[in-house]
């Protein structure tokens, strides 16, 4: 085993036993940086390890053309340091992945991150051993680092998904995922294109792509809901008004179920309860605003099917006065319940099948059959193309935990552990594990809120309770079965009284073959963030500690 030396200057690491590290955290996006700074404020020696050549995460790999947040950019960004949202300026409603990136860039530089992140190194295995309680994490540069913590900072849309499809490795064209787009980009003047895949990101990437390339073919499989982002400038007053009242922006987002959207109007009654022209009225200004906050113009769009088909057919009408072709319009109307797949927002989308150079192939009704070295085959026609791309996503919130092989306690692996879907306590932690957590796990909010005011809630629960286990000497901390067996029961049954267990998305694992379907997220953040913090008031109730 070698050890590297510990590149922090905060002197040596703390509690029992002789470590390189106090804590080790996997991945420099926005959760593994601002781990890596609160633990460093806290004087704790952090090590993190990052595949990529730089900090960002998401939005170092996804760098797809069109490639946007879907929440507000002066709400997508980190509270934390009062000076550091004061002085970024904004220039969107929505911010580009560039823009994103280089806010991330600049975050590193500021508070000097990256000189703890190891940059192009990927970790293999993590292995918590009983007789020293420390974690071993190995990593791809053949080296090992113990630590008292191990940090899962892996983010939840990390792992990206390839079809089953046959012959995908004969095409000769340029092929390339949407969540791995190279740095260098993809020229794609002049090219023949087909994307396949028609969720956030295909959404996205479609209308940029389609005013680049030559030809475009779109291989959609389910039609896609997807309300317009209006996306604009940043109107600078509006820019100056959020920043002379940060604290309680942040403060009235941080109440809100989503942890966002404090400001756009809310209407707490049924749908079945307000005349049609009323309805229509509503949904009207939602869509002329723009936005995810489409749905929450009557509260039981996500719970009652009856009154999601108000919703669905507003929607449907909307997509055939935008498709001038009624047939492509058809194929472009979903069916399913909206909002249970993650809603979509976007500039353009359906605007562009009006485009004389883009098709869209219905791959329900005529499937793939073939990737060849030219194109692909359908079972009914065949297309000849020069760049392939994946729109096809993740093996979400679960996919980039399960493919580093942790070990915890009596072997157990993490594989082992979650064979029926993941289990967790809080969604931050997993018995059988000690000393380990994961920033917007399975059973947190994560991917159902603005995801920044997630991970800084979680990294500040992290590192608390880190700091009360040194204040009392102890050195380990594990959730107790019974607290996952209720948490899980917890997080299910929040599920079961809304629609979404209702569809085939990923926040149930259903689009990646085989795996358990579990509704993963929990619903509700100021509720999940009262219990938070009782459990750390109750003295981390629902964990042993030693
Ligand atoms: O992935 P997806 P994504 N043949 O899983 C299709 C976040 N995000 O990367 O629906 C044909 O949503 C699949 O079809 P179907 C956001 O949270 C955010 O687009 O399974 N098609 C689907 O159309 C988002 O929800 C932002 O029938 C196949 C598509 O591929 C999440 O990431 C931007 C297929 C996959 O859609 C994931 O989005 C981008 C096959 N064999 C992403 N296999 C913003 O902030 C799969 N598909 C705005």
């Amino acid at each position: 085993m070698s050890h590297l030396p510990s590149t922090n200057s905060d002197g040596p690491t703390k509690g029992p036993g002789s470590h390189d590290v106090d804590v080790v955290v996997v991945g420099a996006g926005f959760a593994g940086m601002y781990m890596l700074h609160r633990l460093r404020t806290h004087g704790y020696s952090v090590r993190v390890f990052e595949a990529g050549t730089d900090v960002g995460g998401t939005w170092y790999w996804n760098r797809y053309p069109g490639a946007r947040c879907d929440v507000e950019s002066l709400e997508y960004s980190y509270s934390f340091d009062k000076d550091l949202e004061q002085d970024w300026e904004w220039t969107e409603r929505y911010s580009s992945q560039p823009e994103i990136l280089a806010y991330a860039k600049h975050v590193a530089d500021r508070f000097d991150l990256r000189s703890d992140i190891r940059f192009e190194t990927r970790v293999e295995a993590a292995d918590f051993d009983e007789s020293s309680g420390l974690w071993h994490t190995r990593t791809s540069d053949a080296t090992t680092t113990s630590s008292r913590f191990f940090v899962m900072a892996t983010g939840c849309l990390s792992s990206t998904t390839l079809p089953d499809i046959a012959g995908i490795e004969e095409f000769g064209g340029v092929t390339v995922h949407t969540g791995q787009w190279p740095k260098e980009g993809v020229d794609l003047k002049d090219k023949r294109v087909a994307i396949i895949g028609t969720g956030s990101s295909g959404v996205q990437a479609i209308p940029v792509i389609a005013e680049q390339c030559k030809d475009l073919v779109v291989f959609q499989r389910t039609p896609q809901y997807t309300i317009p982002a209006r996306n604009e400038p940043l109107n600078a007053a509006r820019q100056a008004d959020v920043k002379s009242r940060y604290r309680e922006f942040r403060a009235a987002n941080f109440a809100m179920p989503q942890a966002l959207g404090s400001e756009i109007p809310k209407f707490n009654d049924s749908i079945h309860d307000v005349p049609e022209d009323e309805r229509l009225r509503r949904f009207e200004n939602a869509w002329e605003r723009g936005g995810t906050l489409f749905m929450s113009s009557f509260n039981d769009v996500l719970v009652d099917e009856s009154a999601n088909v108000y919703a669905q057919d507003f929607v449907r009408e909307k997509i055939s006065e935008i498709v001038q072709d009624s047939q492509v319009a058809a194929k472009l109307t979903p069916e399913h319940i909206i909002g249970c797949k993650r809603l979509v927002i976007d500039t353009d989308y359906f605007e562009t099948f009006n485009r004389s150079n883009v098709r869209l192939i219905d791959v329900s009704q005529d499937p793939i059959h073939q990737i060849t070295s030219s194109g692909l085959a359908t079972q009914e026609d065949e297309f000849e193309f020069d760049v392939l791309i994946f729109a096809t996503g993740f093996d979400a919130m679960t996919g980039s935990i399960l493919r580093v092989g942790i070990t915890g306690r009596d072997g157990l692996t993490i594989q082992e552990k979650w064979s029926a879907g993941p289990r967790t306590y809080l969604g931050l932690t997993v018995p059988g594990f000690p000393n380990m957590f994961a920033i917007s796990g399975p059973g947190s909010p994560s991917v159902l809120t603005n995801m920044i005011v997630s991970i800084e809630q979680h990294v500040e629960w992290i590192t608390d309770c880190i700091a009360w286990l040194d204040e009392r000497g102890a050195s380990t901390i594990e959730a107790l079965p019974e607290a996952e067996e209720d948490w899980v029961e917890h997080v299910n049954a929040k599920a079961d009284r809304t629609l979404f267990p209702g569809c085939n998305s990923w926040y149930l694992g259903a689009n990646v073959p085989g795996k358990t379907r579990v509704f993963m997220p929990l619903l509700g953040f100021p509720g999940y963030v009262r219990r938070c913090n009782q459990v750390a008031e109750n003295d981390y109730e629902g964990f042993i500690v030693q």
